[in-house]
């Protein structure tokens, strides 16, 4: 029969279906294994080659490329994996994708991609023949060519691994809601040393097998890292099964380095682990067991660079972690490594592999599943092909009435969470929205979605216990990596997804938000890349009422963090009240490709705007709050405040003033889109300069009372006309457990200081200056005093109202 065996043909089905020890038909091991050359041929030759590529001639050094750049050592194991894992899809019919943990291992999923044509179906100047894989080699880890990691360029990847440590966590997020789907993960065993990777084994306790997909978890214990060996690789074997059953997995171990002898092990692991997957999904599904399953993991026990140089100088390179890279370089001065690099990849005998044109023998392309079945071209690897928009509640129904400035008081991410329970309620059928938070979802104030759905929990419950079930969309968990790892898989296999999170502990996740932005960012300029769900944050128990907790919750730096990513990816948003909140809730859920982060507070707020002036001021960004000044088109002053408790500070600031000091014109803007700020050439949202002088003037002291650090706002404005005049007040890392007055008294972004502020900066109230300086002192004093004796603020000061009617008075 040859190697003439088609996936998809009556044949080779027939032929998978033989008992378990043939499931590997000496024919079909023989494809396979030319399949796994081809591919660690193709591998290497994009690392090492930039001409030559089918070694019609001896390697010379000009056949090199100048800089050797890529790892070798995980890639034999990817491409070990790849075509295993073709056959199962082809034997089972699955719906599977593939993500490697150790994505440094780029070249084999390029090579892979290409023999199985879907990379020729996005990049169709690679094709097959010799010039297309001279192409191929040249363009990987070259100026404007490709990079060298599993990234956005990559078909079929939705996990670029150049961070390790979110494998597991995208895989369980692609396999939530997909119940079709299995999702082949495999974790490095140095990833497998990270804390979020460590974390997310966890996640099996969240995988529904009636309603969720699959999970295969393909721990790759090749041994070492870059320059260590791995700690699975060298505790006890009972201590990694003890460790791995411990996690709730029913361990599977494929190991050896004799590639015939592996291809079969690894043949009849993988049915059986299909076997097992399939029928914890029958029992789920048809005989509607509700126990949390035993799922099954492999162990991929090989050397690391497999197949690769056994020795160089002496030094053992295959199964060492000197292979973690390129093998060896220096060829230039040392001409014999041309022999050694030329003789291992001849030990591939590509001669077997690529025809006279030097396309690759349909032998071996035709073992790869056909259209969205290849792993490549899988859909949900591209999620926005999948992405249906949310059914939105007309979010004006959840409008909070405000029949006059401050004459309200409402908790604003309560009022958000009766917008979100309904997006929950209108979405269950679409099974496509999940809400993420670390533990505290209730504690945000968002516990009305728990009307309509539960927590997901599949385990014990126990009296007391509230709100927990299997099919709950709610996903807590006390770790903001799963969150955020779960919520990005989710996001990038085309859902939709919101993360509710205290403040100072999203912080946790700089390193992943980081590295989302980036994704997004290279996906805008691949026009296969279609549009995916904004990952939406929700920064909550913010820093200005950390009431229970103190000082180590009182972090506003996220945002600071988050602007420094592309201005096309990032978005940044701080309504001061509930029908604000409410409106950039709504754009921020319609929207695609962002990361929007939403600042708002939890406690009881004043409400300033109604529904309607709301939706102007947040489709402003920034507006000229007229009810609050008095400035008629002509300020002395301009008093700005962006978040939601800075906003009641400088209200209540210009109260004092309008009271003391009644001929002061005072103008009060308010920003609720960072990004206003800065100028338009630098962000999408950014005012142009008049639109910006029409607000803060070109002249005019500006006080600018901000929720988190005061040098972002100089940052995003140094180029403004008016910045010579601006003073900002913020967040300055003064903290403690207090009262929430004496936070801003802390930070000098209280009334009184922000009052002061103004008599100090309007040259013609100089006069008065030193008196308001005296009162400011005395204000202090007795603040202290007060709360020091009676552990709350002075009653003025709890008890301050606008006053509803829009006109201050005393
Ligand atoms: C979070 C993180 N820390 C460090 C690195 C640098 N780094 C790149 S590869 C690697 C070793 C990875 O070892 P392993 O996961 O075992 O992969 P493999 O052996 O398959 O190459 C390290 C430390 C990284 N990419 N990400
Ligand atoms: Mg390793």
């Amino acid at each position: 029969m040859g190697l003439a065996l088609f996936c998809n043909s009556g044949i080779i089905l027939r032929l998978y279906n033989l008992s378990m020890d043939a499931v590997l038909s000496p024919q079909l091991l023989d494809a396979m294994d030319a399949w796994f050359r081809a591919a660690n041929y193709l591998s290497v030759g994009q690392i090492y080659l930039k001409e030559n590529a089918l070694l019609r001639a001896p390697i010379v050094l000009d056949h090199v490329k100048p800089r050797l750049l890529g790892h070798w050592g995980t890639t034999p194991g990817l491409n070990f994996i790849y075509v295993h894992l073709n056959r199962i899809i082809c034997q089972y019919d699955l719906d599977m994708i593939y993500i490697t943990g150790p994505g440094h291992g780029g070249p084999g999923l390029v090579a892979s991609t290409y023999l199985e044509g879907s990379y020729t179906e996005f990049y169709p100047h690679i094709r097959f023949d010799a010039d297309s894989i001279e192409r191929l080699f040249r363009q990987f880890s070259w100026p404007y060519g490709i990079p060298s990691h599993v990234a956005p360029e990559t078909p079929g990847s939705i996990h670029e691994g150049g961070e390790l440590g979110y494998s597991l966590l995208h895989a369980y997020g692609a396999a939530f809601d997909n119940p079709d789907l299995v999702v082949a993960c495999v974790v490095g065993d140095g990833e497998a040393e990270t804390g979020p990777c460590a974390a997310s084994w966890h996640s099996n306790k969240f995988l529904n097998p009636a309603q969720d997909g699959a999970v295969l978890p393909i721990l790759h214990l090749n041994g070492y890292k870059i320059a260590n060996p791995t700690l699975l690789d060298r505790i006890p074997r009972e201590e990694l099964i003890a460790l791995f059953e411990g996690y709730g997995h029913k361990v599977h171990f494929v190991e050896g380095s004799d590639v015939m002898e592996m291809h079969r092990l690894m043949a009849s692991t993988l049915d059986q682990v299909t076997a097992e997957i399939r029928e914890i999904q029958r029992q789920a599904r048809q005989e509607g067991v509700r126990t949390r399953p035993r799922w099954p993991m492999i162990v991929l026990r090989t050397p690391k660079g497999w197949t690769g140089p056994k020795e160089i100088d002496g030094k053992p390179v295959e199964g060492s972690w000197r292979s973690h890279q390129v093998p060896f370089s220096d060829m230039a001065t040392k001409p014999d490594r041309l022999r050694l690099l030329e003789d291992w990849m001849r030990s591939y005998r590509p001669e077997e592999l690529f025809d006279e044109r030097g396309a690759v023998l349909p032998a071996i392309r035709q073992l790869a599943p056909t259209g969205n079945r290849r792993m490549g071209s899988n859909p949900h690897a591209n999620g926005g092909l999948l992405l249906r928009p949310l059914e939105m509640p007309d979010f004006r129904r959840y409008a909070v009435p405000v029949p006059a400035p401050g004459a309200q008081i409402e908790e604003n991410t309560r009022v958000l969470g009766g917008l979100l329970r309904d997006v929950m309620r209108q979405n269950e059928a679409n099974r496509n929205f999940r809400l993420f938070g670390p533990d505290e979802t209730a504690s945000n104030r968002l516990g009305a979605v728990m009307d309509v759905t539960d927590k997901m929990w599949l385990d014990d419950l126990r009296p007391g216990d509230e709100h927990l079930g299997p099919e709950g969309r709610v996903m807590e968990v006390l770790s903001e990596h799963m969150c955020q790892g779960w919520l990005e898989g989710y996001l990038l296999t085309g859902r939709h997804g919101f993360f509710s999170c205290y403040e100072a502990f999203i912080h946790i996740i700089d390193a992943m938000f980081n590295q989302h932005a980036k994704w997004l960012k290279t996906t805008l300029e691949i026009t296969w890349r279609m549009p995916i769900a904004s990952l939406n944050y929700l920064l909550t128990s913010h820093v200005w009422r950390q009431d229970h907790n103190g000082f180590s919750h009182q972090d506003p730096g996220f945002i600071d963090h988050v602007v420094n990513k592309n201005a096309d990816i990032v978005r940044v948003y701080l309504p001061p009240d509930a029908n604000t909140l409410l409106a950039v809730a709504d754009h921020c859920l319609r929207s695609k490709n962002y990361v929007n982060v939403i600042v708002a507070g939890k406690q009881p707020n004043p409400q300033w705007l109604d529904i309607d002036a709301a939706i102007a001021h947040c489709a402003a960004g920034a507006s000229i709050w007229k009810w609050a000044g008095n400035d008629d088109g002509d300020p002395d002053v301009v008093m700005a405040c962006c978040g939601d408790s800075v906003t009641i500070e400088t209200l209540a600031a210009v109260k004092l003033l309008r009271q003391f000091v009644p001929d002061l014109r005072i103008r009060v803007v308010n920003v609720v889109d960072l990004m206003t700020l800065q100028q338009a050439s630098e962000h999408p949202h950014g005012f142009e300069d008049d639109e910006f002088d029409a607000l803060f003037t070109t002249d005019k002291p500006i006080i600018f009372a901000y929720h988190g650090y005061p040098w972002l706002i100089h940052r995003l404005t140094y180029r403004r006309r008016n910045h010579k005049n601006l003073h900002v007040r913020g967040y300055k890392e003064e903290g403690t457990t207090t009262t929430p007055f004496d936070m801003l008294v802390l930070n000098n972004v209280d009334r009184f200081q922000l009052a002061l502020d103004v008599i100090r900066r309007v040259p013609r109230m100089k006069g008065i200056a030193d008196a308001a300086s005296q009162t400011y002192r005395d204000m202090l004093r007795k603040h202290k005093a007060y709360v020091s004796a009676y552990g709350e603020d002075l009653p003025e000061v709890r008890n301050w109202t606008w006053n509803g009617t829009g006109e201050p008075s005393s």
